[in-house]
């Protein structure tokens, strides 16, 4: 509906800045190594690939904490680059397709889609709620605060003065959620936010779930859809390379269920696939986790199953 839907532009951010395990930043190059690129093309995709940058460039020499929150100045120059990227695929008409590193680089990416769609819609599918402010947060890290900066409820830090409030509580839904902190749960209940936890999807089934999340966000397909997925989202078990796996996740059918409906809604203008870590656990666990990124991405854009 909101794009002749065959470009797509995809933007490795390797980058873990967001949090503390090393080897996050390993993502994009091992999935594209996979051969994500070519079976896009085989889909039908024209694929314009940023290629890989080097993100340690933009590390600033000093980057004290502020408050608790940790490499605040890095977050927020990596992430303002991302953001440009993600709004210059859009403004040529192509969907934005960003592949983390981990998720604190959301901030950039719906920043860089609400440039273009002001109105968009976020689909957050994460064990995570990732609603932290500064004042909430136990662990420091950005990567579980994006969302309370798009939403403008994080205070001001000056450090990262160039992300503007770009989103509302009624255009979020979360899918997946098993691990949210008490402050978190506090900022859901006060925003109104709509949320479909593990225990929504074993209530209605992922089928009705996403239904009605993509009713809520976008009531018959009035708005563009922005799909940040963290693997995390995904059981262990199915995708076990990622730095803060929570047991009880979707299974490896509700994953993709999820990819194939934001697909069917025709309303998909941009989608992350955050947070896989290829240093972790051994070479089938990768290859498994792995497999499964490039599978999610190629539903999300159309592969079907007949
Ligand atoms: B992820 C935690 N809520 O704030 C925090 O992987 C975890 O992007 C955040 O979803 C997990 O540190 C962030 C405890
Ligand atoms: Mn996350
Ligand atoms: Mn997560
Ligand atoms: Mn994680």
């Amino acid at each position: 509906k909101f794009l002749p839907h065959q470009s797509v532009g995809v933007i490795p951010v390797p980058f873990s800045g967001g949090q503390k395990r090393e080897g996050v930043d390993h993502g994009p190059v091992k999935i594209i190594e996979f051969g994500l690129l070519d079976q896009l093309k085989e889909l039908g995709w024209s694929v314009t690939f940023d290629g890989h940058r080097d993100y340690t460039q933009l590390r600033p020499a000093s980057d004290p904490p502020v408050g608790r929150l940790l490499n605040t100045r890095y977050v927020s120059a990596v992430t303002e680059s991302v953001a440009a990227s993600v709004q210059a695929h859009l403004e040529k008409g192509s969907l934005a397709l960003t592949l983390g590193g981990d998720h604190s680089v959301g901030l950039g990416t719906f920043s860089g889609t609400a440039r273009v769609h002001p109105d968009a819609a976020l689909i957050w599918v994460d064990a995570h709620a990732d609603i932290n402010t500064p004042e909430t947060t136990d662990s420091g890290n950005i990567h579980g605060c994006p969302v309370s900066f798009l939403l403008g409820i994080a205070g001001h830090v000056k450090e990262l003065g160039w992300v503007k409030p770009c989103l509302t509580p009624n255009r979020l839904v979360y899918i997946g959620l098993r691990d949210v902190d008490a402050g978190e749960k506090k900022i859901l209940k006060e925003h109104g936010i709509k949320a479909f936890s593990m225990h929504e999807v074993d209530k209605y089934g992922i089928a009705k779930v996403m239904e009605m999340a993509i009713d809520h966000v976008s009531p018959r397909g009035s708005r563009p859809i922005h799909l940040s997925f963290d693997v995390d989202a995904l059981d262990p078990s199915v995708a076990p390379s990622t730095g803060t796996p929570v047991r009880g996740g979707l299974t490896f059918r509700e994953g993709h269920y999820i990819c194939e409906a934001v697909h069917e809604s025709g309303c998909l203008v941009a989608m992350d696939l955050m947070e896989v870590n290829p240093t972790l656990e051994d070479d089938e666990a990768v290859f498994q986790t792995v497999t499964i990124g490039c599978s999610l991405v190629r539903c999300a854009l159309g592969e079907t199953l007949l």
